[in-house]
């Protein structure tokens, strides 16, 4: 039975993960030109995000094998500090969290809810993707000037870079013994994800 890695996934399709990474939002936020409207449209639409991404951690770890916690343990640490950081970083801009997720965004937190009773390899790819993304995004538009350096550097950091291999190790273990439905699951969420970046930088770039 014919496997795929991590790598495979991005190295066939490139165009999507590029629109996944690069975009005019980011680019904007690297030249300094981005419009407080939209980068708060992104802040607290990406805090409803990460309230929905920390459920779909719990249920990995649920279900990851026991060599696999310790990555995925700190990774939901991180979460933990990154939903107080984010708690901060409104109050700072005087921004309401307690709002209506837009629809991209919500379009985004069912397609996580929807693997929820999918394999541990499709799972662990889409966490694995979901964490590049940024990591990828933030990192290619670095360095960033005030008030966004912290912002580039939260998802840029080498650090981050590390544990996102880590889970790319973990998600390839998973593929190299996953059916050939669950390899084609998983490919499916991969590119589902890249269009959903994608998405999520447009809704945030077109608020005004
Ligand atoms: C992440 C994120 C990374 N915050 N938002 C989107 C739309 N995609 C990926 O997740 P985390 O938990 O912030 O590292």
């Amino acid at each position: 039975m014919p496997t795929f890695t991590c790598a495979q996934l991005i190295s066939k399709h490139p165009e999507a993960w590029q629109a996944a990474t690069v975009h005019p939002f980011l680019q904007q936020c690297q030249q300094g030109t981005i419009a407080p409207e939209q980068f708060n449209t992104w802040l607290v639409q990406d805090y409803l995000f990460v309230l929905e991404f920390t459920r779909m951690a719990a249920r990995l770890i649920a279900i990851a094998p026991s060599e696999h916690l310790d990555t995925l343990l700190g990774g939901m640490v991180a979460i933990k500090d990154e939903l107080l950081w984010f708690q901060a970083k409104a109050t700072e801009r005087a921004l309401d969290l307690s709002t209506t997720p837009q629809p991209t965004c919500r379009r985004y937190c069912q397609v996580m809810q929807s693997i929820a009773t999918r394999s541990y390899a499709v799972q662990s790819t889409a966490f694995w993707a979901i964490e590049l993304a940024y990591n990828q995004g933030w990192q290619s538009h670095s360095p960033m000037p005030t008030p966004y350096t912290e912002f580039a550097d939260r998802w840029g950091n080498a650090g981050f870079t590390d544990y996102v291999k880590v889970l790319e190790q973990q998600a390839d273990s998973a593929l190299f013994s996953a059916t050939e439905a669950e390899q084609q699951e998983a490919e499916k969420i991969f590119l589902d994800i890249a269009l959903l970046e994608k998405d999520f930088w447009q809704m945030a770039f077109a608020a005004h």
